[in-house]
């Protein structure tokens, strides 16, 4: 396994872990910790040995934003050219699932990067915002897009503009999170959620991801059209002939791709 500098990573069973390991900044997100982050997590993605990914932080922060420090004094044609953020967008591609295990501050490039992973699971200390506009800018790593879809116009509009902190409990009954756990556990529920998706599929777990996120980007006739094509391949792969087959004989499936 390559090591990293800002950031842990390694394979518990089926299952990679990337620990964001910057703690004197709050695991504030610089260029180099996202490179680091997208060349792990691009490792997990092509290892069939690794069916499913999960990405935290410390109890304190998941990640406080982007490294303010590092981007205050740069210019905007600087950001252009050097298509600054764009390893974001390259992670949001890595087609394992991926779950973001969230304690503590998750705030700008925080929250957001919970937000590129597939789905957030909470510690019930987990803080989520987009306080953005108090630095004088707005989100860059797809906050305004990603949490608008996630939580609605109404509240996201409310936090983008004010920069208000969301509480775990509020997350969960805004659609932000699936669950909100202890934080004492959260780790461990994490990767028991992880372990169950790497036990599938490997190739039909990225398919219902793919179609997942397909209701984000398209119609609901153009997206049902890709699902259905989508399950049209999962057919032709052997485990869906083991799972049907298992499960017409009573026993458990033996995905071959996993
Ligand atoms: N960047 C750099 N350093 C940070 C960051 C950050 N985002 N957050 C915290 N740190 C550092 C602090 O500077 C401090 O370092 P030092 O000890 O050297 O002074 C250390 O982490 C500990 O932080 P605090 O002492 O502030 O800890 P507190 O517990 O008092 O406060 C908070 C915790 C509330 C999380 C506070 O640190 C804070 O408000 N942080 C900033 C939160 C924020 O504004 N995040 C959004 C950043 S902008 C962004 O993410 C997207 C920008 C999009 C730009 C688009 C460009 C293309």
């Amino acid at each position: 396994m390559t090591a990293y500098s800002l950031i842990l990573a390694e394979q518990r069973g089926r299952v990679g872990l990337i620990t964001l390991n910057r703690p004197d900044a709050l695991n504030a997100l610089s260029d180099a910790m996202g490179r680091e982050i997208l060349a792990a997590a691009r490792a997990f993605d092509v290892d069939p040995g690794v069916g499913a990914i999960v990405i935290t932080g410390s109890t304190r922060a998941f990640a406080a934003g982007a490294d303010i420090k590092e981007m205050a004094q740069k210019s905007s044609v600087e950001m252009y050219q050097l298509d600054w953020f764009s390893v974001w967008d390259s992670l949001a591609k890595v087609r394992t699932p991926m779950i973001a295990a969230v304690a503590g501050h998750a705030l700008g490039g925080g929250c957001e990067l919970a937000m590129i992973a597939d789905f957030i699971i909470a510690a019930d200390n987990a803080k989520f915002g987009q306080p953005e506009i108090k630095l004088g800018v707005i989100p860059g790593m797809g906050g305004s897009q990603r949490l608008t879809r996630a939580i609605g116009k109404a509240k996201a509009m409310e936090m983008v503009l004010t920069g208000r902190v969301m509480g775990a409990a509020e997350a969960e009954q805004a659609g932000l999170v699936a669950r909100v756990v202890p934080v004492e556990s959260l780790l461990e529920d994490a990767m028991a959620t992880a372990a169950v998706i790497a036990g599938m599929s490997k190739p039909v777990a990225m398919t219902a991801k793919e179609a997942v996120n397909a209701a984000y980007e398209s119609t609901l006739t153009e997206g049902v059209r890709l699902e259905r094509r989508l399950i049209f391949s999962c057919f032709a792969t052997e485990d869906q002939k083991e799972g049907m087959a298992a499960f017409t004989e009573k026993r458990a499936a033996e995905f071959k791709h996993r």
